[in-house]
């Protein structure tokens, strides 16, 4: 059947004189336009102030960029400010196809991440932490943690990709990740207590045979890779170590952790026992963790570690005898532990509590160095006296959980119960920035909903900027159309740059994919990443060039035994070579160069029936490998659009049945 002709000249002349478009009308649109766009929508003043603020027109690019945790996405979203835009998804813990993560590729970094040898193919990101340099962030790294299986991640900035996955032989589960203010450590808090190795107790042993821990990993710039046999760890009591923050400038060389159930509670609901969520709120406080790890470092440089499951743990006692680890009472059930820019204070959210309690790193020191215990806990660790160690109390809300800093003296803690984001000032050098008193509760700006974290804008560095926080809600309710019953969460944009009450939300971005915990927000200018691979071959797993890639003009099918090797090149618009030919039941090697060196020129190499999906970015090399069990003729093609001639793009792997 032949297809009538487009009148396109027709439909084009047609649409642009309905729009008034023509020439001598454009650029004639005027305030009064405007005005009449805001009434036919029913906007309000304040909606165009902050439309004006947020709208980013095509071709204008963003000031900053939110990582964001993707939760049980198991990846990382990569988000614009103001704009809030989705710019990038990385794959980290879970398949993702788009980017061939997970689905052939050899040198599988998903791999890293197997347990006792069984995949894992999803993980709960929570805490994403970019790599520091002198307590800021320096755009080079991002690190992010899987709460659900006790791993880290370690991303390349250049690219954007995971290059490595740890898996810590000691806990199972864990929560909190930062680093250390130059990036010598990525510290891992462990979460529930467990026994340690993954080993089987019984729960009424539990204080016992149950423990907690904190991992320093220790992080090597120039390999771009964490090195496990540096790293080691700290033996901790199993109460539930929640979220870590590490010490700077006043409080260098310390990290902090707060945790709840010190009660050391096991459940046993089915029994008439009280169910966690009472047994673990039964005391009034819980205990704030003080590790001096430079101290750790050197004990355990110094050999005073213990193999534990193959991996360097400093025992509690060896902690207690070498000052290496302090505990302070903290308002019961905490969530979050924020180091303020300075160092100077450090800002613990109670979830039970209204108020935050700022705690002195000054103190802290003094009370260490002159032995200011109240006591010691079950085990032996002691405790720095309360009162000794406390700076201020704010009352700020109901169901505060974490903090961030601002420009110019002002904290901000989110409020999960109060649905709000609370503005308050600190007190010390900070409070010279703000208008109102130390220590007092400005503002309290309602978010939709029920806000977790919160992240201002290098708001967690000695450095915070000021200008915007995004307030990171769970269940968005009634702000979106409904998606069916599991809805969108909701990332709100807040202008804080200015003072007391003025902080307005101007912008809603629907989280459509797992709950999004921590993010962080760096300016957009330090980030440096490549807009194509160095040089054709590269491997970015390895992050060089990879000797096997096959080069252009050395294209072939080879046959050892029952192995077949392939070695492919990739350019716009063919697969060379497009016959593949195999037996069934061979070993196949498929490795494939891109030849492209222009910023826009990605394919991909989709299989059927093989689930094999690769991304070949420019000048990128990658190896898939699999058995040719199932005999039959498979196209394979070109998964991205990549140019008129994208559909012709493929080529026939043949596997000869036996
Ligand atoms: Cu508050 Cu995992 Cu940091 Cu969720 S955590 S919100
Ligand atoms: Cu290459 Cu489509």
């Amino acid at each position: 059947m032949k297809h009538a002709p487009i009148p396109i000249r027709t439909a084009v002349a047609a649409s642009v004189a309905a729009l008034g478009l023509l020439a001598g009308h454009a650029g004639a649109q005027s305030m009064a336009d405007v005005q009449k766009a805001a009434q036919a929508r029913g906007l309000s003043t304040a909606d165009l102030l902050a439309a004006a603020k947020t709208y980013t027109p095509s071709g204008m690019k963003d000031e900053f960029v939110i990582f964001s945790s993707g939760g049980h996405s198991g990846q990382v979203h990569v988000i614009g400010v103001p704009s809030m835009r989705l710019i990038r998804t990385i794959a980290v813990f879970t398949p993702e196809p788009w980017q061939g993560w997970g689905y052939g590729v050899g040198n599988d970094v998903l791999a890293q991440g197997n347990v006792a040898g069984k995949p894992n193919l999803w993980g709960d990101t929570h805490h994403p932490a970019l790599s520091e340099t002198n307590g800021d962030y320096d755009g080079e790294w991002l690190f992010i943690n899987d709460k659900v299986n006790s791993r880290v991640a370690v991303i390349d900035l250049r690219d954007f990709e995971t290059k490595q996955i740890l898996k810590n032989p000691l806990t199972v589960s864990n929560h909190g990740l930062c680093v250390t203010p130059n990036t010598e450590y990525v510290v891992e808090s462990s979460q529930y207590g467990v026994p340690f190795g993954w080993e089987y107790a019984t729960m009424d042993k539990y204080k016992e045979t149950h423990r907690g821990c904190v991992i320093f990993w220790k992080f090597d710039r120039k390999q771009g890779r964490i090195v496990p046999g540096e790293s080691f760890a700290l033996e901790l009591p199993p109460y539930w170590q929640d979220i870590v923050d590490a010490g700077k400038l006043a409080s260098d060389g310390f990290i902090f952790i707060n945790s709840l159930n010190t009660e050391l509670a096991t459940g046993g609901v089915q029994d008439k026992k009280p169910p966690f969520e009472a047994g673990v709120s039964r005391n009034a406080t819980d205990l704030l963790h003080i590790v001096d790890w430079k101290k750790a470092e050197a004990v355990f440089r110094a050999g005073g570690a213990k193999e534990q499951f193959g991996f360097p743990v400093i025992p509690i006692e060896t902690s207690i005898a070498e000052g290496l680890l302090y505990l302070t009472p903290e308002p019961r059930s905490p969530h979050g532990v924020d180091v303020a820019p300075r160092g100077d204070f450090i800002v613990v959210a109670g979830k039970l509590d209204p108020h935050v309690t700022v705690y002195s790193a000054e103190k802290i020191k003094r009370a260490i160095a002159n032995k200011t215990y109240s006591g010691s806990d079950d085990y032996g660790i002691p405790i720095l006296e309360f009162d000794a160690v406390v700076e201020a109390r704010v009352e700020v809300g109901l169901g505060p959980l974490h903090t961030q800093f601002g420009s110019d003296g002002y904290a901000y803690t989110s409020l999960f119960l109060d649905s709000a984001i609370a503005r308050w000032t600190l007190g010390g050098e900070y409070g010279k920035g703000t208008p109102e008193p130390d220590w007092t509760l400005v503002h309290k700006t309602p978010v939709q909903y029920n806000v977790g974290h919160l992240g201002a804008v290098h708001g967690d560095t000695v450095n915070p900027l000021g200008r915007y926080l995004v307030s990171f809600n769970k269940w968005s309710v009634d702000r979106f159309l409904h998606p069916g019953p599991l809805l969108a969460q909701n990332f709100q944009l807040i202008d804080i740059s200015g003072q007391g009450a003025n902080m307005p939300v101007i912008y809603d971005m629907p989280i459509g994919f797992g709950e999004p915990h921590y993010a962080q927000i760096i300016r957009a200018d330090l980030l440096k990443p490549w807009s194509i691979y160095p040089e054709v071959g590269w491997d970015p797993h390895k992050q060089r060039i990879d000797p096997m890639a096959p080069k252009k003009g050395m294209e072939r099918v080879t046959r050892e035994g029952s192995t077949v090797e392939v070695w492919m090149t990739v350019v716009r618009s063919q697969f060379n070579p497009d016959h593949v030919k195999v037996k069934q039941g061979d070993t196949v090697i498929w490795r494939m160069t891109s030849l492209e060196r222009a910023v826009d020129a990605v394919h991909g190499f989709a299989v059927p029936g093989y689930n094999i999906a690769v991304s070949l970015e420019p000048g990128e090399t990658v190896t898939v490998e699999f058995i040719a069990d199932t005999p039959g003729v498979f196209p394979y093609y070109c998964s991205e659009f990549c140019s008129a001639l994208h559909l012709e793009m493929m080529g026939y792997l043949m596997v000869e049945p036996n």
